[in-house]
């Protein structure tokens, strides 16, 4: 029987655009997610941008190769069963998005020991619902602490604009991507998490993650999600008329699809921001 949440949970998450709750995945699939991400490291599973390791290769050889991993769940059944469609994340979204939710992403972070995080930044401004509904679950695969580069929100920020994005001028502390600007940012929170908690959020809420500045990986596998009946324009093909795109790649997690007729696409192929990638791109 999976987790169910308060009416105050809802309204919290209402209005601070975020909500931690606490243990949701088992320390079992906690345990399978994080086997899993090694598989996929050790290119475990045949794709031709993820070379295969040999048997010796060591779990940190395999894994510190790795920043983050798009789409894990277009390769992974696991990632796409037990963390996709999670039955007690499933749950709370049917309660702060709606009874019927699609999922359009998955990223696994594994942001290894000294690498760095995520300026400032609101997920709407890249997945643009119509609708305003884009809500990420993070699910904590480590403790995740202000040392290892947890995620830090601005409570409240999601009742506010897209802000503008440009480059930012602190690539020892964050990766590649342009940061927001415009706002005051002293009210920030760290949200440091146990292992197994899952972090809900809205796109709109501005959040950000520092640098991993312990020895430990901080794995962090986020999937977002939205209301199934706002159309999705995203990664819209050339030609096609933008006022009705609607993105196809999804999986229904809770309730009916209203566009079935639409069918399924199969668009989204994993992509990777590799350490290594990161290494060079610093020295350069
Ligand atoms: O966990 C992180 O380092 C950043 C996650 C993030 O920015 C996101 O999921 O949008």
């Amino acid at each position: 029987m999976s987790k169910t949440i308060s009416e105050t949970d809802v309204r919290s998450h209402e209005d601070n655009g975020f909500l931690l709750v606490p243990g949701l995945v088992s320390p079992d699939q906690v345990q399978a997610l994080r086997a899993d991400a090694l598989h996929i490291c050790r290119g475990g599973y045949p794709h031709d941008k993820l070379e295969t390791m040999p048997a010796s290769t060591t779990d940190d050889e395999a894994l510190r190769n790795f920043h983050c991993i798009h789409f894990p769940h277009k390769i992974s059944p696991l990632m796409k069963q037990t963390g996709v469609c999670h039955e007690g994340i499933a749950h709370v979204l049917s309660k702060i998005i709606g009874p019927d939710v699609k999922c359009m992403q998955s990223m696994l972070f594994i942001k290894p020991p000294g690498f760095q995080g995520q300026a400032w930044h609101q997920d709407e401004i890249y997945i643009p619902t119509r609708d305003q509904s884009l809500t990420g679950a993070w699910i904590a695969l480590d403790d995740a602490t202000i040392e290892n580069g947890c995620l830090y929100v601005m409570p409240g920020s999601h009742k506010g604009i897209l802000y503008d994005q440009r480059p930012h001028e602190n690539p020892d502390e964050f990766d590649m991507a342009a940061e927001s600007f415009g706002f005051d940012d002293s009210v920030e929170i760290p949200v440091e998490v146990k292992t197994g908690d899952v972090v809900f959020f809205n796109g709109y809420l501005l959040h950000r993650s520092r640098k991993n500045r312990s020895d430990i990986y901080r794995r962090v596998l986020v999937n977002h999600y939205m209301n199934a009946w706002s159309r999705l324009p995203w990664q819209t093909p050339e030609g096609e008329p933008a006022a009705s795109a609607d993105y196809r790649d999804i999986v229904m997690v809770s309730g009916v699809d209203p566009y079935a007729w639409r069918g399924i696409e199969d668009r989204a192929d994993i992509s990777l921001r590799q350490c290594k990638a990161l290494v060079e791109q610093q020295e350069a």
